[in-house]
């Protein structure tokens, strides 16, 4: 393939970004046509995305994105929009860390048991699920069809519906041995089949742009807009410049998204027991990982001290903080919500009689050697379930910038940490596409080439790691 434009369209859960990937067979350079902030809103007690806010954005972004040959969207996963007959949105999209799903999970689980979920969705048990925010209020009446958040934006752009199996694969209601939506499932938590609209594949031609849109843009209205890994992760994951195939990966941003790539899905009680979800990756692989706390625990702490200029400052002075004063079990659900951090990992330590970090460079040590631990148990814990070997780490998306916690990651694991690339996300958005247009390389191989990428090597002292997981309760 010459090489070409893409405009990749990535929105995270602390910002978004349209980029603009130059792809080609040795060639894989990006441009950011905009960069935005994404901050949810609290609105009468319901903590909201500001849906229409992100999209203005996008708009502004494909306007500095012209001569692209595709548009491709991914977002975060579990979220949803509901259209009526007429394809109006129905409310405002509600925030994965609201409440309003609190305690749904438990009892869905408490009917249906929790291997039962497991062998039809595969998916972890994360109280957001879209499965229990779909269950914690009556569907309006209106509701026609469903939309994940990226399906959503690519509705308003072109018109056209579907659902992405990427990160339809993260509903709870897709049946991941199937390849289809779990209609067995869905029916028996009666929830309304004609809902869930037609599913759709990373490469697949969503549609062209909406003639107002094209108005809008300045760009052509034969202009496609392709489907992607659509789910954030996937399109990190398709990024991870690995090697050979024996690789862990731990997709590090506002969560730490930690496994192995598989070919077929591990649904034993025992992966289940083990917190490990089965997602749907580019190209048909599994995705199979662990949610770890991820820069969430460092985002709001800085937000609670309205520190966020002063994070390199107590980076390096975490660097010198002593080592494993006091640890935190990442995965713990005390820390979903937003709010003040560093009391709830002070009231953590408390708790589990730990002394309570003093002082700002104690917590952020703290926090960044409970995440390595976070890595490091979900790396082994998914090469000991799914049998795979894992020789090497790779860090992709914003935690890759973070020195030391890949640092840290390397020592946790006794395995080299490959760092980088950063942008992971918006460059797996636009290689899905570019091999949809006729790019042949092999993604992975062109990352590695033209991507600027660090190497940690662990510098011993297993048995001070091994010591510290066991005080959390990590393997
Ligand atoms: C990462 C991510 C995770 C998902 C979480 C919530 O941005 O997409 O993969 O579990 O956000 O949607």
């Amino acid at each position: 393939m010459a090489s070409r434009s893409f405009a990749a369209v990535d929105l995270g859960a602390s910002s978004g970004r349209v980029m603009v990937a130059r792809v080609g067979e040795d060639e894989l350079t990006l441009r950011e046509a905009r960069r935005f902030p994404n901050r949810p809103v609290r609105a009468a007690g319901t903590l909201y995305w500001d849906v229409l806010g992100l999209y203005g954005n996008v708009l502004d972004g494909l306007r500095a994105a012209d001569g692209v040959t595709s548009i491709g969207v991914d977002s975060w996963a579990v979220d949803y929009g509901l259209l009526d007959s007429a394809g109006t949105l129905l409310g405002n999209p509600v925030h994965y860390r609201d409440a309003r799903a609190d305690g749904v999970m438990d009892k869905v689980v408490a009917e249906l048991g929790a291997q039962a979920l497991y062998d039809v969705g595969g998916l972890q048990f994360l109280p957001f699920n879209t499965v229990y925010q779909l269950l914690s209020e009556p569907l309006p009446d209106a509701a026609r069809t469903l939309l994940m958040i990226p399906d959503l934006l690519a509705y308003w752009l072109t018109g056209e519906t579907g659902a992405e199996i990427t990160n339809a694969s993260t509903t709870g209601l897709y049946d991941v041995r199937a390849g289809d939506w779990a209609y067995a499932l869905i029916e028996r938590l009666r929830l309304p089949k004609g809902i869930f609209p037609p599913l759709r594949r990373p490469g697949d031609v969503i549609g062209t742009l909406r003639p107002d849109v094209a108005a809008e843009t300045g760009l052509p209205e034969s202009l496609p807009v392709t489907a992607v890994g659509s789910h954030d992760t996937a399109s990190a994951v398709l990024a991870v410049p690995a090697e050979h195939d024996r690789f862990g990966y731990v997709s590090c941003g506002t969560w730490s998204l930690a496994g192995v790539e598989l070919d077929a899905p591990v649904l034993s009680e025992e992966s289940r027991v083990a917190g490990f979800t089965n997602e749907v990756g580019v190209g048909g692989t599994i995705r199979y990982l662990r949610n770890v706390m991820g820069l969430w625990l460092l985002q709001e702490s800085l937000r609670t001290w309205r520190a966020e200029a002063s994070l390199p400052g107590l980076l390096a002075a975490a660097e010198e903080a002593p080592a494993f004063a006091a640890l935190v079990d990442p995965g713990d659900r005390a820390f979903i919500p937003p709010g003040d951090m560093p009391a709830r990992i002070a009231a953590y330590c408390a708790r589990t009689g730990q002394p309570v970090p003093e002082g700002r460079a104690a917590v952020v040590r703290c926090i960044l050697e409970s995440l390595a631990l976070g890595h490091r148990a979900a790396i082994r814990d998914a090469a000991r379930l799914s049998g795979k070997p894992v020789e090497v780490v790779h860090i992709v998306g914003g935690g890759a910038r973070n020195a030391l916690l890949c640092r840290l990651t390397a020592d946790a694991c006794g395995l080299p940490v490959v760092a980088g690339p950063v942008e992971a996300t918006a460059i797996g958005n636009a290689l899905a596409q570019a091999r949809a247009h006729g790019l042949t390389a092999d993604p992975r191989a062109l990352v590695r080439r033209t991507q600027d990428l660090t190497v940690y090597r662990p510098r011993g002292d297993e048995a001070a790691w091994d010591r510290a997981a066991r005080r959390i309760g990590l393997s």
